[in-house]
């Protein structure tokens, strides 16, 4: 039995703010801005190539000093040190956190258990560069001495996650004469689709799981080794088109790949923190090892800033201390991420799963039930595509929506005026989310009295502004950093355990058995409520047996 904890709303410094809000809370930003026409160029930080413009947001400066006491008061730069430092924070799994450790440069020291890994890193980076090198080169053959053409990346959550994206933002700068797919869902669509057009005497693939044991990824492997047999017909094929990265050596070679194609990471990558590691071969094939360590060193910049840049200007620290000032006070459920760049469309996505996945908790590392809100709700898609549909419901419906905008100041496919007008948009709907269009302006126009509460906008709607010159692997690097460390700003804040993932586990056993029901012959005995068991007799009475 879990039992209620007050110790962080009994904080002096919690209360505090939960004081401070009865105020701050109903100002309006056209208010905020008004009194104080400094804010929009004084509230602003900047590191690793990111501008972080936070004016737009429901504070003032009493707001975020009042947060980084909070942020003091829960100790979160010694929470940062432990992190950095390997102490075993993700307490329910026994491991260390260290994604940071990946871009740590050659000479660094960061133990595990009385181990140095920063040496196991670059010797697999080293490793994957080689590798990388030699596919791009065309050197690394397939069995039949045709170039790899198709490098096609299986792996499902944060063994595909990462990768996805980090090849769609990053394509500019991809090799292009090979072909860069993506296969996560155990749904054989997704299998038939990704290969229908592809040769397999000139494909790759790439086995992607840290444990090596997962349902979708072990299903999608066995339908790519048979495929790739059914037309090449000699098992030896295995090794030229095969080639793994996992924690999980024995698994590997008994699925038929031979480890010395094994990229290995460790357990204290978690899933959705590994794209810096191996599980980022397929973004060295695309960019080129040189390519994949610009990624590591803006996340390396981003990840050194966080460390050791006081609270206020801290871009990481400053975007958690807001996500929890909204979560938490505000009570708002969603926070969503609007890039202006389609090359940024998986962004969103990816950001689902580090943030919900990790701050997704209802109970603090001691087990107590929490009795605030803990990790907001990630969703978006690009702008402006998102202006004409979502948007609607963010500046005239009932809930608030802190929005996070991203662009950048020069675009990578220069093409007339595109960009002006893209970036045009992104100003503009920060612009109007923030201070809205009163009744007044409405009718000021000539607009009829009974149409003017339609086409009145409420505004008060709070974003960050996130602007980079060039959307650059470094840059990359650095924009994941910053959401990992705001992930982990907001975990300590609320005591909570962002780095297991039970309720994933959970679904990784229960459809397990519910496969062997469909498999069983004859009418099998089922165990489930009344709901579950009729849909199960319904599919195996109507599913074609083969
Ligand atoms: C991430 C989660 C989860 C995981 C997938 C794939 O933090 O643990 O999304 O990445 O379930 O797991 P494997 O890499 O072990 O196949």
């Amino acid at each position: 039995m879990s039992i209620p904890s007050r110790s962080l709303t009994a904080r002096p410094e919690w209360r505090a703010l939960a004081e401070h809000y009865k105020t701050v809370g109903k100002s309006h930003l056209r208010d905020l801005f008004a009194a104080d026409p400094g804010r929009g160029e004084r509230l602003t930080a900047e590191a690793a190539g990111l501008f972080l413009d936070y004016s737009k947001h429901r504070v003032t400066d009493e707001t975020l000093g009042l947060l980084v006491r909070l942020a003091e008061a829960c100790d979160l730069s010694g929470r940062t040190e432990a992190m950095f430092n390997g102490e075993k924070i993700n307490i329910t799994e026994g491991r260390a956190v260290l994604h940071t450790a990946l871009r740590a440069p050659r000479g660094a020291t960061v133990f595990v258990d009385g181990h140095n890994v920063i040496p196991d890193v670059h010797a697999v980076l080293d490793r994957m560069a080689d590798f990388s090198d030699r596919v791009r080169a065309g050197v690394w053959l397939g069995y039949t001495g045709q170039r790899i053409r198709a490098v096609v990346n299986i792996g499902i959550g944060g063994s595909d996650l990462g990768p996805m994206m980090a090849y769609r933002a990053l394509r500019h700068y991809s090799q292009r004469d090979i072909s860069f797919r993506f296969v996560s869902n155990v749904d054989g669509t997704d299998f038939a689709e990704t290969v229908r057009d592809l040769d397999p005497a000139s494909t790759l693939f790439i086995v992607a799981s840290k444990t090596f044991t997962t349902l979708e990824t072990m299903t999608n492997a066995r339908s790519a080794r048979a495929w790739l047999l059914a037309a090449l017909g000699d098992k030896a094929a295995v090794a030229k088109h095969f080639v793994a990265v996992s924690t999980n050596a024995a698994e590997v070679a008994k699925f038929g790949i031979d480890v010395a194609n094994m990229f290995e990471f460790w357990d204290w990558v978690g899933g959705r923190y590994s794209m810096n590691s191996a599980i980022g071969l397929s973004t060295m094939i695309a960019l080129g090892p040189e390519g994949f360590r610009q990624i590591l060193a803006g996340a390396r910049a981003m990840d050194e800033h966080f460390r050791t840049a006081p609270l206020a200007q801290n871009l990481p620290a400053l975007m958690g201390l807001l996500s929890v000032w909204y979560s938490s006070f505000f009570d708002a459920d969603t926070v969503a991420v609007l890039p202006y760049d389609q090359y940024l469309s998986r962004f969103p996505g990816y950001l689902q799963q580090l943030t919900m996945e990790s701050n997704g908790k209802r109970v603090t590392l001691s087990g107590a039930e929490v009795d605030y809100q803990t990790g907001a709700i990630y969703w978006g898609k690009p702008g402006t595509n998102g202006q004409h549909s979502f948007y609607q419901l963010i500046h005239q419906g009932t809930k608030l929506f802190p929005c996070d905008l991203i662009g950048f100041c020069r675009s990578l496919n220069p093409l007339g005026d595109h960009h002006d007008l893209l970036m045009a948009n992104m100003f503009a709907q920060s612009e109007a989310l923030a201070f809205g269009k009163t009744a007044e302006e409405v009718a000021s126009d000539g607009t009829a009295a009974w149409l003017v509460p339609h086409r009145t906008f409420p505004g008060n709607h709070p974003t960050s502004t996130i602007l980079a010159d060039t959307l650059t692997p470094a840059v990359l690097g650095a924009m994941v950093a910053l959401y990992e460390h705001s992930v982990f700003t907001q975990g300590v804040i609320w005591d909570i355990g962002s780095f297991d993932q039970w309720g994933v586990e959970l679904g990784k056993v229960l459809a397990g058995r519910i496969v062997s029901a469909f498999r069983s012959e004859g009418d099998p005995e089922l165990h489930h409520d009344s709901s579950t068991n009729a849909l199960i007799r319904r599919y195996r009475a109507r599913k074609v047996t083969r």
